[in-house]
């Protein structure tokens, strides 16, 4: 069976904050399905500074410091400056999490600094060329603003040539409505770095490996406080409660509370709770390793689109969608000609995830 070699560059971000610790548990229960190549921390929900403190202290808090996973500081910056860029407090709090204390508790020791291009062509180089593993897959998955991939394939276009997939959380399409922008019509990470975003999505190479988590579908990816409810109360009666348990829960009460009063609830009303937009692209890792017990769990339905993003103005940020083609596709399907992005899925899928992050994780 191949495996997956994962790269994840990410904001955490509370949302980012669920995936990683999903993925981290992941590969911690199946590592011979699953290598965490590196993790980088990029500028978005927060500044850089938060976020790579946010990353290591989760790291931490798990217990897997001992696991030598690579921690490295991402982007800093968009590609060029955007004026309309803002931090978004109303959501993820001052550091990004809330300002959960329980869960502040960085560790930037176990950082290797800056990624640099150099050193992920490296990294990539000694996958597929040594003769054991040439045949696994090499995931990069994003889910802040798209600045560092941009940054690496501009620097060494062979990374692009060495990715399987692309698999990222961005954008909003055909009038879903965005979060961003001065008409709300944009999405968060494309918006940070319209012009990263169009140097990837536009670009021959990385727009067939891309998989799209757009607004549209992770507007559906609902954090469900009855569930939240249920899962605390049986929570407080478990005298072995662990200090994780409790850290996680608090993050979640106060992400559910910063949510609810946030911009992009007055605009879309989640009554039920907030959306958790960056865990969702954990499904095809997750498919992958559902795999071989029964096929096609996830009853995705794609779009192949080609795309361009606008990089000023009011409108900043919004997608133009200029080539599509409805298809029905599996993660496996290699005969892409342009970016997939996710029209659909199994709801009870989603169910399923957040009784993982609920029972397993926490
Ligand atoms: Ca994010």
């Amino acid at each position: 069976m191949r495996k997956l070699h994962i790269f994840l560059d990410c904001d955490p971000g509370s949302d980012d904050f669920f995936l990683l610790a999903m993925l981290l548990i992941l590969f911690k229960n199946n590592k011979s399905r699953i290598n965490i190549i590196g993790l980088s921390a990029s500028y978005g929900n927060s500044s850089v500074n938060h976020t790579l403190a946010n990353l290591t202290s989760l790291v931490s808090i798990l217990g897997m410091a001992s696991y030598e996973i690579s921690i490295y500081k991402g982007a800093e910056a968009p590609l060029i400056p955007n004026e309309q860029f803002y931090t978004p407090l109303s959501i993820h709090g001052g550091n990004g999490l809330a300002d959960v204390q329980e869960i502040d508790k960085p560790n930037l020791s176990l950082s290797k600094g800056k990624i640099t291009a150099k050193e992920l062509l490296r990294l990539f180089e000694g996958i597929k060329e040594k003769e054991e593993t040439k045949d696994d897959k090499i995931i990069f998955m994003s889910t802040g603003p798209f600045t560092l991939i941009a940054e690496l394939i501009m620097d060494r276009p062979k990374i692009k040539t060495l990715i399987d997939k692309f698999i990222v959380m961005g954008g909003t399409f055909e009038n879903e409505g965005g979060n961003c922008n001065s008409l709300m019509t944009a999405e968060f990470n494309i918006f940070s770095d319209p012009n990263a975003a169009n140097t990837v999505f536009t670009d021959p190479i990385m727009k067939k490996k891309s998989i799209i988590f757009p607004l549209n579908i992770t507007h559906k990816a609902i954090l469900d406080k009855n569930q939240i409810l249920r899962f605390s109360e049986s929570s407080r009666k478990d005298k072995q409660i662990t200090a994780v348990k409790k850290a996680f829960l608090k993050l979640i009460h106060k992400f559910t509370e910063l949510y609810s009063s946030s911009e992009d609830n007055i605009q879309h009303k989640f009554d039920s709770g907030p959306p958790m937009h960056d865990v969702l692209t954990i499904m095809p890792i997750i498919d992958y390793l559902l795999e071989s017990n029964n096929a096609n769990n996830t009853e995705w339905s794609f779009k192949e689109i080609d795309f361009m993003v606008e990089i000023e103005g009011e409108r900043i940020g919004e997608t133009h969608i200029f080539n599509s083609d409805l298809k029905l596709k599996s993660l496996n399907d290699s005969k892409y000609q342009a970016t997939s992005y996710l029209l659909d899925y199994k709801q009870t899928y989603w169910v399923l995830l957040l009784g993982i992050l609920l029972e397993k994780i926490l």
